[in-house]
């Protein structure tokens, strides 16, 4: 790894050159030195260069000054940039909120306080802070540090996140616990203005406004979520960014407005409707001083000193209080700042001075991308197509439906529950809507898919993205349930396509089904590069595909699976032994004259999945077999065991649960062993 130390900085060559800034600085190698050492990182001599693994607690802030605790950010922001570069992690976020973190550690006293880190993405600094220094090294790796706040890891960590918009309702529970046993501390969740945007945070907001609970929530602003942030409440957080700032002033303003003469009659109401408009236009956080929150802010959340100063105002408050902190995502790390997309928000490695991302992917498109795009050349002559996607534009790539047919769109922030039941009120009006959501997230919408699209039997169709492990971000973001779950509520069609040409035709079908919701799996990754028909045609819905033809046993399998279904058979017919390998592209309704003929074969049938066992594909096959009278002990099933795969890469958490070539070989012989004694 490349040691920022060893960059001169004379001659960095960013590749990022603001042409404004260069020519006002004249021409040379010093003025760009200049610049470059105030936007990327403190090179002057003693800063930015601490020794981050002696931190065992955060209790040595408390007697830090401020210049040290700036050179302790400049050595924070240095360490993540180097370290990420190699690892990967959410960079961007961790570098908003290097000072707040430490003013936050510095004011209160973790873990008798409790901070939350809503999503959790951004607790890197906390980590660090707390003893994890050396941990980096293993960051999201296989048995390595988790990317989320983890009870396990340490003390510090009091909530575990992943998912977003919990930390309020979090923080609602402990300050509950924390009143009924009488117990003093601090309740700190430190929450996004993305997060914000979630149904649950503003649930929690309602909740602890009217219980008046001693809550302080930190609202870090950097207007972004995973890119920009959108919605109402986006534009509401605009206005308080802009009014200034607002902290002990408003007892002083109310006084004021009191003192205007008062009038009798018509005027009088009039008076007081106008001191209500003025406290509107003067006080910027009113919005949250209604929902009965005292509001601090806006505080520039890169200076220390305002920070300190205004979380220790704020602790002498009583009652739900909310500071809000202005922050900017990628700070001190130029292609970070200057990168408005979700470049930043989790990367892979890259080169430090260039901030190039050094690429490992396939050559073949995402798989995001592969349906996105095929939805889009639908929705080119079908008008009454149109997307949903809650806040993961970027990231299931409709970046390109956007642009071409923005008002088709809809980007809703981080509501996905609302997406969903959004979907099924358009579907109910004719519209077609693509409803697309990472598996994991979908969690969120259980109710909505069931109550309001299953039941209704409406017509949206729903683009289940990033379907089984996910790899680093670990067992928050595992899209493993969503067979389960979705299997359970009638009326739902459920795909998942061997390769992008089949899934082109899955899209087709998904568009033109009019008789009821449909799902289409994708996982995350590339997709396997195969030749694309020209002309796309509908599936018949529940027909599975036999790929190769076997005589001693049958493995039924789909997606991501199919290829070591058919490794294994390879390494079997070594041995003589012949494996039918089934495509059972259609998860549910599943192809029944298919599983009567298997079933009447009497072979052995392995089920396959990236997916929870409990509820799975593997469970509707011995339920198949039950229910027609045939023999379920010759079906046996892998997948994912009943336990939370953590994080590593894929095929790390392949092998654990045993989906190897070996593993499916193994399998397959003890099957057709049991089989053979069973017949004896
Ligand atoms: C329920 C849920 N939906 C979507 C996501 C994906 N996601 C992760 S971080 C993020 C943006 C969060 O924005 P914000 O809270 O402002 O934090 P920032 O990254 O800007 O610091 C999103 C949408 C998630 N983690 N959880």
């Amino acid at each position: 790894m490349q040691k920022l130390s060893e960059i001169e900085v004379g001659k960095i060559d960013t590749g990022y050159r603001p042409t404004g800034m260069i020519s006002s600085f004249g021409e040379g190698n010093a003025p760009i030195y200049i610049m470059l050492s105030r936007l990327i990182w403190p090179v002057t001599k003693g800063e930015g260069n601490m020794d981050l693994t002696a931190i065992k607690n955060p209790a040595f802030l408390k007697e830090m000054s401020n210049e040290e605790l700036k050179d302790l950010a400049a050595s924070i922001r240095k360490f993540l940039i180097e370290k990420l570069s190699t690892t990967g992690g959410h960079l961007g976020a961790n570098l908003g909120v290097v000072e707040l973190t430490l003013a936050l550690h510095k004011a209160y006293n973790s873990p008798q306080d409790k901070f939350i880190w809503d999503v959790g993405h951004q607790a890197y600094i906390h980590k660090i802070l707390t003893g994890r220094t050396a941990d980096f090294d293993t960051l999201r790796q296989y048995k390595g540090m988790c990317g989320f706040p983890k009870r396990i890891e340490s003390e510090h960590d009091v909530w575990e996140t992943g998912h977003s918009s919990t930390s309020l309702s979090a923080a609602m529970g402990m300050a509950v616990a924390r009143d009924m046993m009488n117990e003093k501390y601090d309740v700190v969740p430190v929450i996004g203005d993305g997060a914000l945007t979630g149904g649950m945070a503003l649930e929690a907001l309602n909740n602890i406004g009217d219980e008046k609970k001693n809550i302080t929530v930190i609202l870090n602003d950097n207007e972004m979520s995973i890119a920009n942030n959108v919605g109402a409440l986006h534009h509401v957080l605009g206005r308080m960014r802009s009014a200034g700032k607002y902290n002990r002033a408003k007892d002083e303003m109310e006084a004021l407005l009191k003192r205007i003469p008062a009038v009798g009659g018509k005027l009088a109401t009039a008076a007081e409707r106008m001191k209500d408009s003025m406290k509107y236009f003067m006080v910027p956080g009113m919005f949250f001083e209604e929902l009965g929150f005292t509001y601090f802010g806006p505080v520039d959340g890169h200076d220390l000193r305002d920070l300190e100063e205004t979380i220790n105002y704020a602790k002498k408050t009583n009652g739900p209080k909310i500071i809000h902190v202005v922050t900017q995502k990628g700070k001190g790390y130029q292609p970070a700042e200057l990168d408005k997309t979700d470049n930043w928000h989790g990367v892979g490695p890259y080169k430090i001075e260039s901030g190039e991302k050094i690429t490992s992917g396939g050559a073949a498109p995402a798989w995001s991308k592969i349906i996105s795009d095929a939805v889009l050349e639908k929705a080119r002559t079908d008008k009454r197509i149109a997307v949903i996607t809650p806040a993961m534009i970027l990231g299931s790539k409709l970046d390109n439906f956007k642009r071409e047919i923005p008002d088709r769109l809809f980007d809703v922030g981080i509501a996905e529950q609302h997406a969903t039941t959004m979907a099924a009120g358009m579907a109910t009006q004719g519209v077609k809507p693509f409803l697309a959501i990472y598996s994991t997230f979908l969690q969120r919408a259980y109710d909505q898919l069931l109550h309001d699209i299953a039941r209704q039997n409406l017509n949206v169709f729903v683009g289940i993205d990033r379907a089984g492990f996910v790899g680093a971000d670990g067992e928050t973001h595992q899209g493993v349930f969503d067979i389960s779950f979705l299997r359970a509520m009638p009326n739902f069609t459920i795909m998942m396509p061997k390769d992008e040409n089949e899934a082109q035709h899955m899209v087709h079908t998904a568009l033109s089904y009019e008789d009821g919701p449909i799902a289409l799996r994708y996982p995350r990754g590339n997709g396997l590069g195969v030749k694309m028909d020209e002309e796309t045609h509908n599936l018949p819905i529940g027909s599975w595909e036999v790929l190769q033809e076997g005589t001693d046993a049958v493995i039924l399998t789909f997606g991501t699976t199919i290829p070591l279904a058919q490794e294994a058979r390879a390494s079997l017919a070594e041995d003589n032994i012949s494996v039918r390998v089934v495509n059972a592209r259609f998860i549910k309704p599943m192809d029944e004259a298919m599983l009567h003929e298997i079933f009447a074969s009497g072979l052995p049938v392995l089920t396959i999945e990236e997916a929870v066992l409990k509820g799975g594909f593997g469970s509707g096959v011995m339920e198949f077999a039950e229910e027609n009278g045939y023999n379920a002990a010759s079906v046996r099933r892998m997948g994912v065991p009943d336990y939370f795969v953590e994080h590593g890469s894929v095929p790390e958490q392949m092998a654990e649960i045993g989906l190897t070539k070996e593993g499916v070989s193994d399998k397959v012989r003890q099957m057709i062993r049991f089989n053979e004694q069973q017949r004896a």
